[in-house]
């Protein structure tokens, strides 16, 4: 008996729509056993660039009232800025359409709060899109941890550098306003960083017990451009663009992270170390197919090349030492949240673990504002 293919509605057609269209299209000839899906509505404002995108995607329909697609779809995929990730995720939910939303969940706790409650109430798959725990070498690192390969789990240290705000003159973005993004680097990178602790070691960490937070703003306005790129105005930045935190796990094992839009020479350098009693690791995105290992009783670290097809994910792909990129992380995660959907399976990271990486935001914040050590809340 044939199924119908999964009806997908996509919120968002810049970056992240341009990721997940691109891992839609591929699921098909690399993983064949995938759910069958038709990238059908594409929802956005601008009617002429939202027609282009969905000509270029490869979606049937677009739609501007995100309720109405809605009406038309089996899934609900929410791309667009943090501040559009709430109303409609909930409202598709409460319709019982499963939600894949962009992280993170939302710019405020109270908004995330009630995205996770939703979740809870509705019987569907509602998923966080933190595509970095979908690197295969994450997933290798993971089962190291899990079989104790690295003993009790001491500390974890986080960062994630980028330089794309360096010049004072780069233009402003949604990302720069509170408003619309909630934070700076804290939401848009440090929730990567936060999620992939608690993907890594959480199991032997426990819950996050308290925090330290110090959020930076280097230059506090930015030229808005008009569409022939002169200067319309300068807008604020009311966001950080910069963040460190230290982190208490209720096991006593410590945390440390940081991120910056300000380190010059720094593109996407997502960096993990994790120390145990019995050895290390470190991962590098921007050296994603390998994993630096210390095990127990060795001089140093062994650089593993995670490409062998009893890896994860790989096996779809290419033969040994035929490496994969950022975008594999996103077939990867529709892989398996559609799969989710199809098979009525829960999805991780879900909704409620979207919610758990923004408790540890929204109390990251409350200490820098105070200037002391804060509980999570
Ligand atoms: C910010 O520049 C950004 O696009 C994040 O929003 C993404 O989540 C990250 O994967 C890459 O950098």
């Amino acid at each position: 008996m044939t199924t119908e293919p999964l009806k997908i509605g996509v919120l968002g057609y810049r970056f992240m729509g341009k990721a997940h269209a691109n891992a839609l299209a591929r699921l098909p000839m690399f993983f064949p056993d995938a759910p069958d899906v038709e990238r059908h509505t594409l929802v956005g404002r601008d009617e002429a660039a939202l027609a282009a995108a969905a000509d270029r995607f490869g979606f049937a329909h677009t739609e501007t009232d995100w309720g109405a697609a809605i009406d038309e779809v089996d899934v609900f995929y929410n791309l667009g800025p943090n501040h559009v990730h709430a109303e409609p995720s909930i409202a598709a939910l409460e319709a019982g359409v499963p939600v894949f939303c962009e992280k993170p969940l939302a710019p405020t706790l109270e908004e995330a709060s009630a995205m996770h409650e939703a979740a809870a109430d509705a019987d569907v798959p509602a998923g966080c899109a933190f595509n970095y725990r979908f690197v295969p070498a994450i997933r290798y690192a993971r089962n190291l941890i899990a079989d104790g390969e690295l003993g009790e789990i001491r500390q974890i240290r986080g960062r994630y550098l980028q330089d794309w705000l360096v010049d004072p003159d780069a233009p402003w973005a949604w990302r720069l306003d509170s408003e619309l993004a909630g934070s700076g680097t804290l939401g848009d990178l440090g929730a990567h960083t936060i999620d992939l602790a608690n993907f890594l070691v959480g199991d032997e960490v426990g819950g996050v017990d308290r925090v330290s937070g110090h959020l930076r703003t280097f230059v506090d306005e930015r030229p808005v451009l008009d569409d022939d790129g002169d200067v319309e105005e300068y807008r604020d930045v009311t966001v950080d663009d910069a963040y460190t935190a230290q982190v208490a796990y209720d096991s006593g094992a410590m945390g440390s992270f940081e991120a910056s839009r300000f380190a010059a020479g720094h593109k996407n350098d997502h960096t993990i170390e994790v120390h145990g009693s019995k050895g290390s690791l470190t991962f590098s995105l921007e050296r994603l197919n390998e994993l630096e290992v210390l095990r127990e009783d060795s001089r140093g670290y062994e650089t593993v090349l995670v490409t062998d097809e009893s890896d994860p994910y790989i096996d779809h792909w290419w033969p040994p030492g035929h490496v994969i990129g950022w975008e594999h992380t996103f077939v990867h995660e529709n892989y398996e949240f559609l799969s989710a959907v199809a098979e009525g399976d829960e999805f991780s990271p879900s909704f409620a673990e979207g919610y758990e990486v923004q408790r540890v935001l929204d109390a990251i914040e409350r200490a820098d504002e105070r200037g002391e050590w804060v509980d999570v809340e």
